[in-house]
């Protein structure tokens, strides 16, 4: 198996968001990944505007880590921003804060997440769509002249009744027309809604942007029944070439979450049976 990329969620607020093993403290939390072995954060930021940036890059450069992405969650659950809210005032809002979040991203080269903040279908299908298509379509030009990347994720029935599938969201992209927006396949929600995990992830083909692990429990890697080996197996077979970016509840505690990720995708070897799907 070729050497996979790391990074480790951390979210810089305290958050009701269970899947961030490190919370709060950021600091801490990237020195700890750093230590761990990782070769990069994902920050999660509900509100660019309340960062410290000079903090955030000297804590950043003095890890000698990478900013992989910037994840736009919190701007949903807490402050109730959706690119396809009915009110318009709603939509407008949710599109600054995320061309917000992408001129962080862009201070560390990482890409932008679109995962809850895209909102629900509340009347109908194809008006969510055409929300969501056009605020991509504003939210492309923004990172189309800062070289940055978009990045959408499917995301579980019990989450959102929007874009469950890598599919789905393949015909958004498709829609779109843009080549600074890719998926974001997590395994963890790939694990409910995919007839296959390997199959969802190949037919990402080039569009595979990013990658959150976690595992069928949303526990570290190895911690549940999902098969790490043969997902890795897939992505080096598709040379996916961007991180596999631990999403991961803090089960037993936070540090031991984080190094069970290191140890267990860190362990994987080439020479699995690819050809069964799971
Ligand atoms: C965010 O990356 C995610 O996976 C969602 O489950 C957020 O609730
Ligand atoms: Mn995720």
């Amino acid at each position: 198996m070729a050497a996979v990329k790391l990074a480790l969620v951390i979210s810089i607020d305290e958050t009701s968001f269970d899947a961030v093993a490190v919370r709060g403290r950021w600091d801490q939390g990237v020195r700890m990944a750093a230590s761990l072995g990782y070769d990069a954060v994902e920050l999660a930021v509900r509100d660019p505007a309340t960062i410290d940036h000079k903090a955030l890059h000297s804590v950043i450069r003095d890890s000698g880590l990478a900013v992989a992405a910037v994840g736009t969650g919190q701007a949903y659950l807490k402050d109730g921003l959706s690119l396809t809210s009915d009110d318009a005032g709603i939509r407008a809002l949710a599109s600054e804060r995320i061309a917000a979040h992408t001129h962080l991203a862009s201070e560390f080269g990482a890409s932008t997440i679109v995962g809850l903040i895209r909102g629900r279908v509340t009347h109908d299908r194809s008006t969510t769509d055409a929300r969501f298509t056009e605020a991509l379509h504003h939210l492309s030009v923004v990172v189309g002249s800062n070289g940055g990347q978009v990045l959408i994720e499917p995301i579980n029935r019990y989450e959102t009744d929007y874009l469950n599938t890598v599919g789905e969201v393949l015909e958004i992209i498709e829609r779109v027309g843009s080549s600074s927006i890719q998926v974001l396949a997590d395994t963890f929600h790939m694990n409910i809604e995919e007839r296959s995990l390997e199959g969802a992830l190949r037919s990402c083909g080039h569009r595979l942007g990013h990658v959150h692990v976690a595992d069928s429990n949303r526990q570290a890697p190895g911690f549940g029944h999902l098969n790490f080996a043969r997902i890795l197996a897939v992505l080096e077979e598709m040379d996916y070439q961007g991180y596999l970016s631990a999403e991961i509840l803090p089960a037993p505690d936070p540090e031991s979450a984080a190094r069970q990720t290191v140890a267990h995708l860190t362990s994987m070897r080439v020479g699995v049976n690819t050809e069964e799907e799971m």
